[in-house]
């Protein structure tokens, strides 16, 4: 069996997705999520100009060499542009050698390890009221553990808080130009445990609730949030510190029984050597997408294990439904799974990538359809052409930008 094609496929249906689609010689098709948001073009000339060229001729079984090959081989390893691009050619080659096998991913990862796949959403609001509002409507939809974020006063828009939902389902935290938030740390550490104690109160003590920091808090003062969200008993507090310094949680984890999670940002097992050897984190959290794929996903996963910590797939709306789909048979498997975040996608995503997952009363599962269970519609996802959009910037009172 040989790669006869590999094409990458950029579209937007409501927010940028980019796809990497891999053609055998008997016709079988294997499709990778490459979607980095923000700055999908650089990943999209990294597959298209310098990886697809390399994937023609090889045997799409040899997924591991194919993987040492693109990683080793550049010479330039790491970060995420790279490790997007790596990721799309793992997962569309497991997609291949799945729908071979004639089996759905997960099975050839070990098999099941659980019946369904906990899921947690999104809630938020500017006032109590619209928060509680929020977490009723993700109850209704099924959802059994919830995230929440909260407006603060003072604060004219926070990160995952969204005063003007789109009516199209667009995404309303991606724009043309970066738009500038601002952000006051002593007023959001003065304010979110009584988000958190009048959400407890509302809603009873048994709802898993979880929160992100957003990579803004210094190891001092997230050792401090920790611990005043004691008393709320949090699933995590995720992101806590700019993740880039492990020894940071060092610090926090000192101070604090409030479990932790992190590695949205991560692109490979280096940048999680001192957290996962020192046990200073609860979860581990990166993306199948941005982590070069399900098969070094499947070794963090394995290491993360040896030490008790648990598995939480990166999942918000930017990870396509192909990373989702990928993300979903891992965790389907692993033994040491934790818990997987999901949203969902419009309407019109779930055309463009026709998939065989599921959610229902809370629970995901990847479906049995042979490979990923993802299908791709060239023709709609080309009536969605790409349009430019980037991340807000964050800014504090005085005008310098903040961790965001
Ligand atoms: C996030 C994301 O899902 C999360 O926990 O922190 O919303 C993140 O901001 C985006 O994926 C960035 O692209
Ligand atoms: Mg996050």
């Amino acid at each position: 069996m040989k790669i006869v094609d590999a094409k990458v496929v950029v579209t937007s249906p409501g927010r940028n997705f980019v796809t990497l689609q891999i053609t055998t010689d008997d016709g079988v098709t294997g499709l990778g999520d490459a979607t980095l948001n923000g700055r999908e073009l650089a990943v999209v000339s990294y597959l298209r100009d310098h990886v697809a060229p390399l994937l023609i001729g090889r045997d799409p079984h040899r997924i591991e060499d194919a993987w040492q090959y693109l990683y080793r081989g550049a010479y330039w390893r790491r970060g995420p542009v790279t490790m997007a691009a790596i990721a799309a050619v793992d997962v569309a080659l497991w997609d291949i050698k799945a729908k071979v096998a004639g089996l759905p991913l997960y099975q050839l990862l070990g098999g099941a390890s659980r019946d369904r796949i906990r899921a947690y959403g999104h809630a938020n609001g500017s006032s109590l009221a619209e928060i509680f509002d929020s977490v009723r409507a993700l109850q209704e939809r099924g959802y059994q553990a919830i995230r929440i974020q909260s407006g603060v006063p003072g604060l004219q828009s926070v990160y995952g808080v969204h005063t003007a939902p789109s009516a199209d389902g667009s995404a309303p935290d991606v724009l043309a130009q970066p738009a500038v938030e601002d952000w006051d740390t002593a007023a959001y550490l003065r304010y979110i445990p009584r988000v958190f104690e009048a959400v407890r109160n509302e809603f009873g003590p048994d709802l898993p609730l979880l929160h992100d920091a957003h990579h803004r808090l210094s190891p001092i003062e997230a050792a401090r949030l920790g611990k005043d969200l004691e008393p709320y008993d949090l699933f995590w507090l995720e992101d806590c510190t700019p993740a880039e310094d492990q020894e940071a949680l060092r610090l926090v984890r000192q101070h604090t029984t409030t479990p932790l999670a992190i590695g949205e940002v991560f692109n490979t097992v280096f940048d999680y050597q001192t957290l996962i050897d020192d046990r200073l984190i609860d979860y581990v959290r990166s993306a199948v997408t941005h982590f070069g794929g399900v098969s070094p996903m499947k070794k963090l996963f394995d290491y993360a294990g040896q030490r008790g910590i648990k598995s939480a797939i990166h999942g918000p709306e930017d990870i396509s439904p192909v990373g989702m789909a990928a993300a979903l048979h891992l965790d389907l498997a692993v033994h040491n799974f934790g818990i997987q975040e999901y949203s969902g996608h419009t309407d019109l995503t779930n055309e463009v990538f026709r998939h065989a997952y599921t959610f229902q009363d809370g629970y995901l599962h990847p479906g049995e359809v042979p490979g990923i269970g993802v299908e791709l519609d060239e023709e709609l996802a080309a009536a969605h052409p790409y349009e430019p959009g980037y991340l807000p910037v964050n800014r504090l009172k005085d005008g310098s930008v903040h961790d965001w």
